[in-house]
């Protein structure tokens, strides 16, 4: 197991690559040039700029989060082709300077969605990422846009990159017409295109779940379960074509066994990469975002993590979002302690499970 952090480039993270150097156990990062729009190229000066810094600092970037792919991909739509273009150079120009996994979603306009982005856990006076479906109510797309981006303390959130949401009304216009099928066609249509140039350059590509791991505002999605990863990796037989397991996501939804997915998938050699962090349910449809310690939560952490050693034992994995703690304030769910302390939690873990099973 590879433990990594998330973080954003100099310009766009209030957290140093020196403070990420100092949690211990940290390889690396889960990077990003979060200032490129979906469908542009990366190019090597971008990438060598970026890597040379994340080097300098004692650290490896070997995974990259996200790429994100164009909404004319998922839609289908004639203009892709570019896109797509852009796409195969990009992992390519990647592979130059040492990237082994490309985490991406394939869900329709939204990554992941919340309802509250600092909700006061009352027992601690902690705040973590909340959603409450009933608080959604009469809520419509273009409103919890417009409250998320509102409220996210003037940083970006990935997914919520502004370029993807200027044409939001067309957009949500024309996924009426699209279901789950059209899209998974239109799905299998990028991967075709873009896995040999994975397997080409040695990279695989990780699909992040659906957050929260069912559909939203009618539109389809077609990543939040067992069942639907099994088509994903069927869409295109390869190891380029794996998951990024998420057990926020998918654990949002009671249903799935998280554990039991890791080991399914892990054993089918298509786990890229996890998220790995704790939810706690509140009710139908209702959950707020836990520590990452198991009794803080509905997780089972050892278990995750014991599937992990099982199944996939060199694969890279992060915390996921943190909690907002000792008075951080910051990108909500990317604070520096909450995340730091999931970390040295899950290295814990990993350490007693490994000499367990010696
Ligand atoms: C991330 C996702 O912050 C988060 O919830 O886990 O935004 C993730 O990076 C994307 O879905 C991957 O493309
Ligand atoms: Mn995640």
């Amino acid at each position: 197991m590879k433990m990594t952090f998330r973080w954003y480039g100099s310009n766009s993270d209030n957290i140093s690559l020196r403070q990420i150097k100092q949690i211990p156990g940290m390889s690396g990062l889960m990077g990003v040039l979060d200032y490129k729009a979906a469908g542009e190229v990366w190019t090597e000066e971008e990438i060598r700029a970026y890597m040379d810094e994340v080097h300098a600092a004692g650290l490896e970037c070997e995974v990259i989060e996200s790429v994100n792919v164009h909404e004319d991909i998922k839609m289908g739509l004639p203009s892709r082709e570019q896109y797509i273009e852009n796409y195969r150079l990009t992992i390519r120009n990647l592979a130059k300077y040492g990237v082994k996994v490309i985490v991406y979603n394939f869900m329709p306009v939204f990554d992941w969605l919340r309802t509250d982005l600092a909700r006061l856990i009352p027992e601690d006076g902690s705040n973590s990422l909340y959603f409450d479906e009933a608080e959604l109510g009469d809520m419509g797309p273009m409103e919890i846009v417009r409250n998320t981006i509102e409220n996210c303390n003037g940083f970006t959130l990935p997914g919520w990159e502004p370029e993807r949401l200027s044409e939001l009304e067309t957009t949500l216009e024309r996924y009426k017409s699209i279901t789950p099928d059209g899209l998974r066609t239109n799905y299998k249509y990028f991967l075709d295109a873009i896995i040999p140039t994975c397997e080409e350059c040695g990279v695989v590509m990780a699909c992040h779940p659906d957050d929260p791991a069912w559909p939203i505002f009618g539109l389809p999605r077609i990543a939040h379960s067992q069942e639907d990863f099994d088509k994903i990796v069927q869409l295109h037989d390869s190891p380029s074509n794996a998951l990024c397991l998420c057990t926020g996501s998918l654990g949002s939804h009671p249903d799935n066994d998280i554990p039991a997915i890791i080991r399914h998938f892990g054993q089918l050699n298509r786990i890229g990469c996890l998220h790995v962090r704790n939810v706690k349910y509140l009710g139908h449809r209702k959950f707020r975002e836990a520590a990452h310690l198991s009794s803080a939560g509905d997780l089972d952490l050892f278990e995750i993590m014991k599937a992990i050693h099982d199944t996939c034992p060199n694969v890279y994995i992060r915390p996921d979002h943190g909690r907002m703690i000792w008075g951080e304030s910051g990108r909500p769910g990317y604070g520096l302690y909450d995340r730091a302390l999931g970390a040295a939690y899950l290295n814990g873990l990993w350490e007693a499970i490994e000499k367990m099973s010696k």
